[in-house]
């Protein structure tokens, strides 16, 4: 049973060139893409995405910075694509990301830790229709 996530290479990944990387990785571990596209963000667009962080108070940070720069916004397909892509993107916080992982591997700080990928069934549907409605 094959399912969909949505994946971004963050501003940050971009910026450090390795969005070829993580493409690579998806593809190595037998996922499939979907949709790829490289676009900046606009505010409304971000704030939606994040919508279940928005009384944290890193909220301002985290729209200001996945707006700061061109990201890749990817779906993604394959048998528990949710939790496949999660383990390839390693923990939130890099530091304590396994070594191997996206994160583990190419990043120090939460704030700029790369790659999001959707965390339930419930999200990717929600996030695929945010960034790909003609998906729907
Ligand atoms: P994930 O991206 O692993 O699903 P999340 O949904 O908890 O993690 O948080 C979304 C993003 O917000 C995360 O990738 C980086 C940022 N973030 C999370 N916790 C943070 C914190 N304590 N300080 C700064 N940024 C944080
Ligand atoms: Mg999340």
């Amino acid at each position: 049973m094959s399912e969909r996530t949505l994946v971004l290479v963050k501003p940050d990944g971009v910026r450090r060139g390795v969005v070829g990387e993580v493409v690579s990785r998806i593809e190595r571990k037998g996922l499939k893409l979907v949709a790829l596209e490289l676009r900046t963000l606009p505010r409304e667009t971000a704030e939606a995405h994040y919508g279940e962080h928005s009384s944290k108070p890193f909220f301002g940070e985290l729209v200001d910075f996945i707006t700061g720069g061109p990201l890749v916004a990817m779906v993604v397909e394959g048998p528990r694509a949710i939790e496949a892509f999660r383990a390839l993107a390693g923990a939130t916080d890099p530091v304590k990301a396994t070594p191997g992982t996206v994160r583990g591997d190419f990043a120090l700080e939460i704030g700029e830790n790369i790659v999001h990928g959707s965390d339930s069934t419930d999200s990717a549907a929600r996030e695929i229709k945010l960034f790909f409605p003609e998906l729907g």
